[in-house]
């Protein structure tokens, strides 16, 4: 009904895609670079699938041209990519020197994607922290410092880059930030409770600082935003969050079916209610007690109303079975357990190579709903959405081109956020695929693929796009039509 005038965002009538600094970048010792969290945890034996690093990557940092060139050959009118802090800063803090070239690599790529038609998405932090601010003060778990340190750096990228850049997000997924760097250990800087994993680290109550912490320095961020440079400017910000929809494991059992709302409300709600409704869930603030940090009034003033739009990264769906009994200290979930099956034994959707990803459409309907009912019918951008595929790199390469699992996937998603659109009035208005290229994929290295198209690690970092890269532009496309003739 609405939907020729669905993916507006902005003056974009497209998909778009996505990619992240340390994941595509290569070039770590370029043009005055500092080292960030990832290049120092990448160094430690058995972290990375492989032993695999960001050194290389798929070398964007010397491929601009070759980037730009791909995305118009998809079709792509709009990129969002993450700039690397420790470019920019290259120790990373408010008192440490600005680096002139960092700033003029990215912008010059952003003058060259705007020559090249394509509207540039900017986030400031995914997940590549300045290694000198962990050394100096552990990084995100000294609140005053790390606010005040990404403050400076959001004013440096808005002042350079506000005239040309209208789309701003803050943090990618402060989730992964928290529970996997500080909880499960498994991202940079591995912190953990598991002394098996790492010999410091407090997953009982860290994660809390930290979400903590990142909730604060975006709304500072924000408020530099709009008081600086909004009014010239014209431009957006909001912070993207990710989440996964939830089933019950048991559709009968009423403790399963409110594990599901739980569910949600810690791994979404622990940020976006902060930000829409200016407090913790209250199943948060009742499991983790004094361990969840209490909001000052001056701090919950910075963070409540702070998006301009919600930033949704999605991918996948679980089952969900409540836990009985007290909750472990070092619980992040919510005292339940995630699941791939049901009580009947059906899988949520098939497998593929990530082992946390199992596809369903039909979750993402739902919990496109199930937000915009919670925070007030928020205009809503899916900044991520994709897959991989099992055994893909193991294909060889003419199969490996054939993603017909990927293109399906886009085909569904898609499909079920035109519903969420046309037939549950959700106010969804852009969508982001990850990835335009294979790249890093953090600790499972370069095993897993979520490129729609392929790069050739071993032959110069060649990139041949997959049928899913041809084709998403048409399902777009044809959704589009379609929608616009009911
Ligand atoms: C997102 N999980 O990460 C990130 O924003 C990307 O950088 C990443 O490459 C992409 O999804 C694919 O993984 C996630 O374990 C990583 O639930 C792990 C999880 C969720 C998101």
């Amino acid at each position: 009904m609405f939907l020729h005038s669905f993916p507006k965002l902005a003056n974009i009538s497209t998909v778009f895609f996505v990619v992240s600094s340390y994941q595509i970048e290569g070039a770590v010792n370029e043009d005055g670079r500092g080292p960030s969290i990832w290049d120092t945890f990448c160094k430690i034996p058995g972290k990375i699938a492989g032993g695999a690093t960001g050194d290389v990557a798929c070398d964007s940092y010397h491929r601009t041209h070759e980037d730009i060139a791909l995305l118009k050959e998809c079709g792509a009118k709009a990129y969002r990519f993450s700039i690397s802090w420790s470019r920019i800063i290259p120790l990373g803090g408010r008192n440490d020197p600005v680096n002139e070239k960092g700033i003029q690599h990215y912008s010059k790529f952003i003058d060259d994607l705007h020559a090249a038609g394509i509207t540039p998405l900017v986030t400031l932090f995914h997940w590549d922290l300045p290694d000198e601010l962990d050394k100096r003060y552990g990084g995100f778990l000294n609140k005053d410092e790390f606010v005040a340190d990404f403050a400076n750096y959001a004013r440096v990228l808005f002042n350079a880059f506000g005239s040309r850049v209208k789309h701003w997000i803050t943090f990618n997924e402060p989730w992964c930030s928290s529970v996997l760097g500080y909880n499960v250990g498994q991202f940079a800087p591995g912190r953990t409770s598991d002394r098996t994993r790492n010999p410091v680290g407090d997953g009982s109550r860290e994660p809390w600082i930290v979400g903590h912490s990142l909730l604060v320095a975006h709304g500072a961020a924000v408020k530099i935003y709009r008081e600086e440079f909004k009014a010239q400017d014209g431009g957006e910000i909001a912070i993207t969050l990710n989440g996964d929809w939830a089933e019950p494991w048991d559709p009968e059992n009423p403790a399963d079916i409110e594990a599901c709302d739980r569910k949600i409300e810690f791994a979404i709600s622990w940020f976006a209610d902060p930000i829409y409704h200016g407090k913790y869930p209250d199943s948060m603030a009742k499991q983790l007690g004094d361990r969840l940090p209490k909001w000052t009034p001056e701090d919950i003033a910075l963070v409540h109303g702070s998006n301009d739009f919600y930033g949704m990264n999605h991918y996948c769906a679980n089952y969900i079975k409540a836990k009985t009994g007290e909750p472990d200290p070092n619980d992040v979930a919510g005292n339940l357990e995630i699941l791939l099956q049901n009580n009947k034994g059906e899988w949520i959707g098939p497998e593929t190579q990530s082992p946390w990803l199992r596809p369903s459409a039909i979750g993402f309907r739902k919990l496109l709903k199930w937000l915009s009912d919670r925070y007030n019918h928020p205009k809503i951008y899916v900044t991520e959405n994709g897959t991989s595929l099992k055994g893909e790199n193991d294909l060889p390469l003419e199969q490996l081109l054939q993603d017909e699992f990927r293109t399906q996937y886009f085909r569904d998603y898609v499909g079920a956020m035109a519903d969420a659109y046309t037939l549950d009035g959700v106010n969804v208005r852009g969508y982001m695929a990850w990835s335009l290229m294979d790249n890093f994929e953090w600790a499972e290295g370069y095993e897993t693929r979520f490129g729609v198209t392929y790069v050739d690690y071993e032959n110069g970092q060649k990139r041949i796009p997959k049928q899913s890269a041809k084709a998403i532009g048409q399902i777009f496309k044809e959704y589009i039509e379609k929608s616009s003739s009911l």
